[in-house]
């Protein structure tokens, strides 16, 4: 193993057209926070580099959506950016962005080199081009009907219906998403950069050189290099972007994938003038934080272009995640399907350590993973409340009780085996968080230090030392089993904080004040020792590291998400003029669709509504409607007859028990000779399935819902 000298890692450069969302912190930001601010406090040489990719499609799209210029896009969504991760603790060295002068003479002259070399291939193609709205149409942008199953509104790189990986000559009726035009076919020449060159090198680098990568990231390298890799276009059309830097090259740009990540080292040489020792000297440790749909590029093209180039550090490993899906459906932008930072900052201030927490034990580190708001207050109740936070707010209160509000003695003429055994654990603990932040396993290293609190508790609660202050009246001498116990559970507090620190840090300011310390105690070294704090050395009074989160906080973002999805359009014209931005993703991913919002109303008019939670008794089909089903809703303070539109979504026995939201002021109604009492609030999904609106736990009927 080369021993690294200095580090640099990357977080994807997020496209900058759209907010922060969950998705985003799990997939990369979060997991480069924990492994930065640990190696920070290993007194580590390291520069924490992101910035916003300000390039491609996706911006343009969104600039045409908004009816705004690009520049205006990127200028809005960089700050806004930026302010989400800063506010999260994200500790970025720099959040550079790639419309900088300095990134278009960097990346400008990166191609130049590669040019000079002769390392492009210059290849004249036809490709689609929209004549109404003058421009040359990336796949996405163009729309016809998919040849394996009929659908109309198929794009030119995948159908979404069938699945079906298209190219855009493959379309029947191709036509142009920006205006409907029938697109022709025009000649244009581009540079290509041809991988296969690159291809033995590559699989000798990752496949023999790389067996250490996380399998999803190891497994999808392999699989492209065993079916083999092709030259690839490294310039566009379009007159946003990086100028391609040669003659005649008029209204030609860089591939965004050229481009962004070779922002990496332009924010290096923005933020220091050692920027090339970071990138050029081999002991540099690099390591590129990602979400699996950026795997191709960081692990594949990158490297290749890092290689043609000469004189830079390689990956030394790509820690890539899957990703993660939000109460069961995939996080999208376009539909809304998300949960935005700045709303999330706004809803639950103060509590960035909560949503790190989260996100950190639930991340989709080898498989996708779920998001939902009841494992969110779970882990929130029943892990940081009822185990981290309890276990430091006993220790303090008690040796504020018992011990006169200063650190104890530890007496070792009464120290026992269960003492010692705790105080092993500090440093047992220790090594165990450090291999498993080192082979990036976030999770189960979090895991290690709530584990230690828990043991914590354990060793608090087998001590009882509020039992032994009982006694002290006859036996004085039992202060020293007191003492004991509580100086070793405030030594064990400072561990905590130590090692919390790269996971929660806001929490970890918080002990620090507590405990009287300075920042230098949270230096790395200092985990595991057991003497952190001076004896007689007096603290200050608790404060609460964590509260509950209650029911209604939950219910309350659960209904939002659902009152605040966007269905999908039916035609496409209409679904790019609407749609929201999808801030995720690939280039190729950008998925319009249309929003079915209503006009504005005053709260006054929702005030109307009265909703109440029931739960639905009995059900049967009614007879000659195979549309609807008579229910017996159980309101808590009466029950109701009601016709719903469901039978060919349900079954009659599978709901019976359901709980239900019930809009119960609704003028009552007759439906095939039965009164109809009320309406029952249903949520329909992208393929037009209906589930029930109900809290996500059981709550008494004839709750009220708003
Ligand atoms: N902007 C794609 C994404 O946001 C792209 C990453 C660039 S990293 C150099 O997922
Ligand atoms: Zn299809």
């Amino acid at each position: 193993m080369t021993d690294f000298k200095r580090y640099l890692v990357t977080a994807a450069l997020p496209y900058a057209n759209g907010p922060v969302h969950i998705g985003h912190l799990s997939g990369c930001y979060i997991p480069a926070d924990i492994y930065v601010r640990y190696q920070r406090a290993r007194k580590q040489d390291i520069q924490f580099i992101c910035g916003s990719d300000e390039h491609g499609v996706p911006i343009t799209i969104r600039a045409m959506k908004e009816g705004v210029t690009p520049q205006e896009i990127v200028d809005k969504y960089h700050a806004f950016m930026g302010k989400s991760f800063e506010e999260m603790g994200i500790s970025f060295d720099i959040y550079s962005r790639t419309s900088n002068k300095i990134h278009h003479e960097t990346a400008a002259g990166f191609f130049k080199k590669l040019y000079d070399e002769g390392l492009f291939e210059e290849k004249e193609t036809e490709q689609y081009f929209d004549e109404k709205a003058n421009t040359f149409l990336a796949d996405r942008y163009i729309i016809g009907t998919c040849p394996v199953c009929g659908n109309e509104n198929a794009y030119g790189d995948q159908c979404e219906r069938c699945g079906s990986t298209l190219s855009p000559e493959q379309l029947i009726n191709p036509r142009s998403a920006l205006s409907d035009a029938v697109p022709v076919k025009r000649k244009t020449k581009h540079w290509y950069f041809p991988l296969q060159n690159y291809e033995p090198w590559l699989k000798e680098w990752i496949l023999e050189g790389h067996k250490e990568w996380k399998n999803n990231v190891y497994g999808q390298c392999k699989s492209w290099l065993d079916s083999g890799l092709q030259s690839r276009a490294m310039t566009r059309d379009s007159n946003w972007g990086v100028k391609v830097p040669l003659p005649g090259a008029e209204g030609k740009v860089l591939y965004v994938w050229f481009d962004a990540p070779i922002g990496y080292i332009s924010a290096t040489k923005e933020l220091t003038d050692k920027w090339a020792d970071y990138w050029q000297q081999s002991d540099t440790k690099l390591v590129h934080f990602i979400g699996k749909d950026n795997i191709v590029f960081h692990c594949i093209i990158f490297p290749a272009m890092l290689k043609a180039h000469g004189n830079y550090v390689l990956p030394d490993n790509v820690p890539a995640n899957e990703f993660l899906n939000l109460e069961g459906e995939k996080i999208s932008t376009s539909r809304n399907w998300a949960v935005w930072v700045h709303e999330y900052l706004n809803d639950f201030p103060d509590q960035q350590d909560v949503l790190r927490y989260v996100l950190c034990s639930n991340a989709p580190e080898t498989k996708d993973n779920d998001f939902t708001w009841k494992d969110f207050q779970d882990r929130n109740n029943s892990e940081l409340v009822s185990i981290f936070g309890n276990f430091v707010n006993r220790t303090f209160v008690l040796m504020h009780k018992l011990c006169g509000g200063k650190v104890p003695n530890l007496h070792a003429d009464v120290a026992d085996k269960t003492d010692e055994n705790m105080i092993a654990e500090f440093e047992a603990t220790k090594t165990r968080v450090e291999n498993l932040l080192e082979q990036y396993k976030f999770r189960d290293a979090l895991f290690e230090v709530i584990d230690l609190s828990r043991k914590g508790n354990k060793y608090m609660q087998e001590k009882e030392p509020w039992i032994v202050a009982k006694s002290l009246a006859d036996n004085p001498e039992k202060q020293k089993l007191i003492d004991n116990c509580l100086h070793i559970c405030l030594q064990l507090t400072a561990n905590l904080a130590v090692l919390i620190n790269p996971f929660l840090p806001f929490t970890a300011k918080k002990m620090l004040h507590m405990m009287k310390v300075v920042e230098k105690m949270l230096d790395w070294e200092n985990a595991g020792k057991a003497k952190l704090l001076s004896v007689g050395y007096s603290l200050r009074e608790p404060q609460l590291l964590f509260r509950k989160i209650e029911d209604t906080e939950v219910q309350a973002q659960i209904s939002k998400l659902e009152a605040n999805r966007i269905k999908p359009a039916s035609t496409q014209s209409e679904a790019v003029k609407n749609a929201k931005p999808d801030a995720k993703g690939s280039e190729a991913k950008e998925q319009p669709v249309t929003s079915n919002q209503k006009p504005e109303i005053v709260y006054d008019d929702f005030g109307k509504i009265d909703l109440k939670v029931g739960t639905i008794l009995s059900a049967e089909k009614v007879a000659k409607a195979d549309k609807l089903l008579k229910l017996e809703v159980d309101l808590g303070f009466e029950k109701r007859t009601i016709v719903s539109g469901i039978a060919l979504h349900f079954k009659p026995e599978d709901i019976v028990g359901k709980q239900v939201v019930v809009v119960t002021n609704l003028a009552p109604r007759k439906m095939k000779g039965i009164e109809s009492n009320g309406m029952i609030l249903m949520a329909e999904d992208k393929a037009g399935k209906l589930h029930f609106v109900s809290p996500g736990t059981k709550i008494d009927e004839g709750s009220g819902v708003s």
